[in-house]
């Protein structure tokens, strides 16, 4: 337990607080306590999506900053990733209870050469909580990964994941590999992460950018009712 949780009683912080407490947890690495802030924050009436991005996308975006800027490295990053994964944990099932029938199927994974795996992670929590059946194939995909698990489970969404620069360009080879296969026409291509941008789709022929988990969902139910003629 940290210091400041020794001296901090979580249910007398004003919300704002316990937020921002949250934030200073993960930066620190701190997964028991971020744990504790996420239940106290439920407890108190918060959506999980609330929680998710109001406390740990949000203290995810200052260790971004840090990062970026050379006052963090890789460790104290893995330890930050580790508490929103713990965070994340506490989250995922009620974001993904949905009793609804499955509207609809998405293959996601993130792109060969790239290990980052919380945004898409987040991509799949939503959907499964929108209604949608994920099938999450990890990190470090390969074209052949993602083409044998299109043939396999025949989805409606192929969802890839970049975070950087340097990968985000294999999802062109990936697309490139469904046209060469025919199964292009056999989903729709979704394509996220933090360096991508709609230009950028475009230019590699995905069939749409999603900026964040939200917009994914919304574009994926739109597609399923086009698709349905509603
Ligand atoms: Co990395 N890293 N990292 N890192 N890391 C970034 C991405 C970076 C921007 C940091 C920085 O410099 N500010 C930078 C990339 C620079 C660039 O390419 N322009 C960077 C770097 C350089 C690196 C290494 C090269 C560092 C090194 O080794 N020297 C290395 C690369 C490793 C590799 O992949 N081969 C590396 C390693 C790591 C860790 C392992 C330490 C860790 C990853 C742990 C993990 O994921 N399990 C890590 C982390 C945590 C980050 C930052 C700090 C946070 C990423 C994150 O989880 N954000 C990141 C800084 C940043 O992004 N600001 C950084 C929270 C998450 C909820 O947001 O992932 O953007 P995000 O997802 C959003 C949207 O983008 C979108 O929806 C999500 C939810 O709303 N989205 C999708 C994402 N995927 C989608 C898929 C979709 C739809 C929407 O499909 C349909």
């Amino acid at each position: 337990m940290s210091d400041d949780q020794n001296e901090i009683n979580l249910a007398e912080l004003s919300l704002p607080d316990l937020l921002q407490q949250m934030g200073y947890d993960l930066y620190d690495g701190f997964a028991a306590e971020v744990e504790a802030e996420v239940h106290e924050a439920l407890r108190r009436g918060m959506s999980a999506y609330e929680v998710m991005t109001q406390g740990l996308v949000a203290g995810m975006d200052v260790v971004g900053v840090d990062f970026r800027d050379g006052i963090l490295f890789v460790p104290e990053v893995l330890m930050a990733a580790k508490a929103m994964k713990a965070g994340m944990a506490i989250l995922q099932p009620i974001l993904a209870d949905t009793g609804a029938p499955k509207v609809g199927k998405m293959v996601i994974g993130t792109v060969k050469g790239d290990i980052h795996d919380i945004g898409k992670n987040l991509v799949a929590m939503m959907m499964e909580g929108a209604g949608f059946e994920v099938i999450n194939l990890g990190v470090n995909c390969d074209a052949e990964k993602y083409l044998n698990a299109i043939r396999e489970h025949h989805p409606d969404f192929l969802g890839m994941s970049a975070l950087l620069t340097t990968t985000m360009p294999y999802m062109k080879v990936v697309i490139q590999a469904l046209k060469d296969q025919n199964l292009r026409d056999k989903v729709t291509v979704l394509v996220g992460g933090a360096p991508l941008n709609a230009e950028f789709a475009e230019d590699i022929e995905a069939d749409h950018y999603c900026r964040d988990a939200a917009v994914t969902v919304e574009t994926a139910k739109k597609v399923i009712a086009i698709k349905k003629g509603l």
